[in-house]
């Protein structure tokens, strides 16, 4: 039975400081929740109309007040009294955005002593799981603080400043958390460089941000492959020499002394006294950190993410807003209840899910997180539900591409485990399709959990559209609503607003304070990019659809849209029906040249270990696509192939799989570095068709 409570409604500003979140999802559940959903899920349920909307109206129409409430539930050293400042119109002036300008704090601060100071020193901020399952280690509140403040000391023992860029180039260890925040507890800027990365992507990135000092380990395992960071980085180190941009001091920890190795190496990373962190932290003992207090719009991070062309671009956050955002959103997508969570976000902390959901979301709110160092996918597909089942897991964030990995394995590789405790399961990186919504839903779910897709990027910092369970009725590809404090537009081809349910390009039209604030020693590039395109408005690169309701559905990266005969068709649209086949694990489609229609549809398909293509198969998916596109998107060529490209963080590379469809055996698939595995190209050449 749900247990039922009513609440009188509160003001907004009230609601801020109650104890229970006015957006907590025990505060929210409005929509019916599917048939069986028990209270398991949630401890409490609000009836009567849904108030997320009525919310939102405010969160917008009075947005200085909002996030300047938001931000005073966080510490400030002082506070100037200015809200949200900008403006996204480069022909009216520079763009700009600023938030509580002239504000001091610090973030690092409002992660850890805020939470001291609460009383909640003891309790554990995050949960280790090594690669190898056994492999686990916890570490409190109060101990995460020491091993900061010991970190600032070796940084600044190495004369990083204020305003400093360090490089962070670190597997998922407790130790990079740890260095995060003691460049922010000293205002340094910390560029992570994802742990998978070549040494020439490091060494570019390293270049770009101009780093003061480089910190990585010796090395680590992902799965049985062992990864010789300390080599890849004195090779980056030798490429940063080579073109003249020295990195002065290299930092290694020495990670691998303390874990179980699936796996023999000869290798041993060569450490040198000078680069040794225990040799450092001894040296630096006596060296002062105390907390820097800085300005609200000094940098807190940079963050490289792919562009469409050109170099990696280096995305710049600022403190008091992005810090606003993390705390807010957190709080409101996964109902953060310090008390009694334990959660899982599975992203990397090489990306912006694991800066801002990993690390910086999850510590401002006080909660226990799990921090993960292996793959999903070993030493067998159910390790995920193992460690979900360990530590009582009550809120996961995933991505559907890890969603889609696990699903072509036996349930029983879920349902072997405790999930009585998870209720909110998130998803960011790629639009959700039905399968693996469903999957979620019915098998890991078991009805009981609320699957809450969300929509943003590097660039936004926070969540953009979120199908938040309070507001978003529980079915599947119900789309997404936009978060408080955003508003979303959708623009034609001629850069017209569309009015009403329709679809266009989505752009932003208001600022909010986590966004970006410029491309890193490229302010030109961050104006042409992000607001050129439609003056007076973030172009956010992708397309979507709206209905009459107000649902956004993400439908993909404009560039991924396809032309035939005059007819726009999402690939990502094809691509759902295409892996609504149960026998189909994945899709892929990409536009290719056709002498008549301009361009058809050509899929890539995965299916599950053994299975084979069959006509029957091939004819049912054609027939789906068909049904619920039109025969106008039924793809020309359906490919079966054993693996898709896609790049470490999850994402198809769709431009190799337009060379492998437009049969260009010997094109320049461009930089290939960023790919999780190459051996995959081969693959899709030999399994092309020969009538393609
Ligand atoms: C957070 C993150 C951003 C791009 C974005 C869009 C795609 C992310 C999505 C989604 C559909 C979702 N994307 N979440 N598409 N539905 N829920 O992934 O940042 O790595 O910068 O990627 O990813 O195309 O523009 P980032």
């Amino acid at each position: 039975m749900l247990r039922c409570l009513r609440v009188a409604p509160l003001s907004l500003r009230a609601n801020l400081h109650s104890s229970v979140h006015p957006w907590s999802a025990a505060a929210q559940r409005a929509v019916a929740p599917p048939e069986d959903f028990n209270d398991r899920a949630f401890k409490e349920y609000f009836p009567g109309p849904c108030n997320y909307r009525q919310q939102y109206n405010e969160s917008v129409h009075n947005g200085d007040e909002f996030w300047t409430n938001v931000a005073n539930e966080l510490h400030f050293r002082r506070r100037s009294g200015k809200g949200l400042e900008y403006n996204f119109d480069h022909r009216k002036g520079e763009v700009f955005v600023k938030f509580m300008d002239g504000s001091i704090t610090n973030v690092a601060y409002n992660c850890l002593e805020k939470n001291i100071i609460s009383g909640m020193g003891n309790k554990v901020a995050y949960k280790w799981e090594g690669n190898v399952k056994g492999d686990a280690c916890e570490i409190t509140y109060s101990e995460l603080r020491d091993k900061v403040v010991e970190f600032a000391r070796v940084l600044k023992s190495r004369g990083v400043k204020k305003g400093d860029v360090v490089a962070l180039y670190l597997p998922m260890i407790i130790d990079l958390p740890v260095a995060m925040l003691a460049c922010a507890r000293i205002g340094a800027i910390h560029s992570v460089v994802f742990a998978g990365f070549s040494s020439n992507a490091l060494a570019e990135r390293v270049k770009q941000a101009g780093a003061k000092v480089l910190v990585t380990c010796d090395g680590f395992y992902r799965a049985e492959k062992y990864i010789p960071m300390k080599q890849i980085a004195d090779d980056a180190v030798k490429v940063c020499e080579d073109a003249k941009h020295p990195v002065e001091s290299v930092l290694c920890l020495e990670h691998l002394k303390t874990v179980t190795r699936p796996s023999h190496t000869t290798d041993k990373a060569l450490i040198r006294d000078e680069e040794n962190f225990e040799f450092a932290v001894n040296d630096a003992k006596d060296v002062f950190a105390p907390v820097e207090w800085v300005q609200a719009e000094d940098p807190l991070f940079i963050l490289y993410t792919s562009g469409s062309t050109g170099a990696p671009k280096g995305v710049v956050h600022t403190t008091a807003g992005y810090m606003t955002t993390a705390y807010y959103s957190q709080k409101v997508t996964f109902d953060a209840q310090a008390n009694n969570d334990v959660y899982w976000c599975m992203a990397d902390c090489g990306w912006i899910t694991g800066h801002t959901y990993g690390v910086y979301g999850p510590l401002l709110n006080g909660m226990t997180s799990v921090l993960f160092e292996g793959v999903p996918s070993y030493p067998d597909y159910s390790r995920t539900w193992e460690i979900v089942g360990k530590h009582k897991v009550s809120k996961l964030y995933t991505s559907p591409t890890a969603v889609r990995s696990m699903m072509a394995h036996p349930e029983e590789m879920v349902t072997n485990y405790d999930r009585s405790q998870l209720n909110i399961i998130g998803t960011v990186g790629e639009p959700m399709n039905p399968c693996a919504w469903k999957w979620l839903h019915e098998v890991v779910g078991e009805r009981s959990c609320a699957i809450v897709d969300t929509y943003w990027q590097t660039e936004t910092g926070t969540h953009l559209l979120t199908a938040h369970h309070s507001a978003v009725p529980q079915e599947s590809s119900c789309g997404n609503l936009p978060f408080h404090g955003i508003v979303p537009a959708l623009l034609d081809e001629n850069g017209k607003k569309v009015k009403g349910p329709g679809s266009g390009t989505l752009v932003i039209e208001k600022a909010w304070p986590g966004m970006m604030r410029t491309l890193w020693g490229d302010y030109e590039r961050f104006v042409n990019t992000y607001f050129a395109p439609f003056p007076g408005y973030y172009f956010t690169g992708d397309g979507a659809k709206r209905d009459a309701e107000n649902h956004y559905w993400v439908t993909g990266r404009v560039d991924d849209l396809m032309n035939v005969s005059g007819h726009l068709l999402s690939t990502a649209e094809i691509e759902s029906a295409l892996a609504a086949n149960p026998n189909i694990v994945e899709a892929a489609v990409v536009a290719t040249p056709h002498d008549v229609k301009g361009q058809v549809p050509y899929a890539f398909i995965t299916m599950p270990e053994g299975q084979v293509m069959t006509p029957e198969i091939e004819k049912e998916m054609r027939a789906t696509v068909r049904q619920r596109i039109g025969a106008i998107a039924v793809p020309d060529v359906i490919q079966f192939t054993p693996g898709l490209p896609k790049t470490r963080s999850g994402k198809i590379v769709r431009r190799i799989l337009r060379k492998v469809a437009e049969g260009e055996r010997n094109a320049d698939l461009g930089d290939i570095t960023t790919l999780a595995d190459d051996t995959v190209i081969a693959e899709l050449w030999s399994h092309r068709p020969e009538n393609a």
